[in-house]
């Protein structure tokens, strides 16, 4: 490829969905805007062993927050029904729930990486980074959609 096409090759973009009330679309150049952080992290893999790597991007609960998830401002208790599903453009995905990365509970500080060993992901997509991880599967690259799920609530 010229180098041409490949610097004005297509920002990958994500969809952002769900019970949400501000739906969007993000791309590292828009993720790049938010307050970044970063984490060296070493996680394992079955089949390529032990692999270290320095990530920045925002916190994924900041971009979600901001997306406006519906659940009670206030009672906490009524973020615990909350999933979320990340899927890569390969089809991997993973879910993981809303207090897992919530401050009041999990805590988990997760990051929608832009950047891997200072390397932009603007062509590749955005990756999911778990500091707390052991193993590497749930660093899903190149991510097309997060779809935040309340599910039914039964009772008021
Ligand atoms: N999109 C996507 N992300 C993925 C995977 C995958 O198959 N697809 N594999 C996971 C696994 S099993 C590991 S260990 C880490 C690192 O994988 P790598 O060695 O292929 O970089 O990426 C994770 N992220
Ligand atoms: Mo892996």
């Amino acid at each position: 490829m010229s180098q041409s096409l490949a610097t004005a090759g297509p920002v990958a973009e994500l969809a952002l969905t769900g019970d949400l009330a501000r739906p969007a679309r993000l791309t590292v150049p828009g993720l790049l805007t938010w307050r970044q952080h970063r984490a060296d992290v070493s996680f394992e893999c079955a089949t390529s062993g032990i692999q270290r790597h320095r990530f920045t991007g925002p916190l994924l609960h900041d971009v979600l927050t901001a997306a406006g998830p519906g659940f009670h401002p206030t009672r906490r208790k009524d973020r615990l029904r909350f999933l979320i599903a990340v899927d890569g453009a390969d089809g991997h995905r993973a879910l993981l729930s809303w207090a897992e990365i919530d401050p009041d509970f999990g805590r988990a500080p997760v990051l929608l990486a832009v950047t891997i060993d200072g390397t932009s992901l603007d062509l590749v997509g955005p990756q999911l980074v778990l500091p707390q991880d052991r193993c590497g599967a749930r660093h899903i690259s190149g991510i097309n959609a997060i779809r935040v799920d309340g599910g039914y609530r039964l009772r008021a």
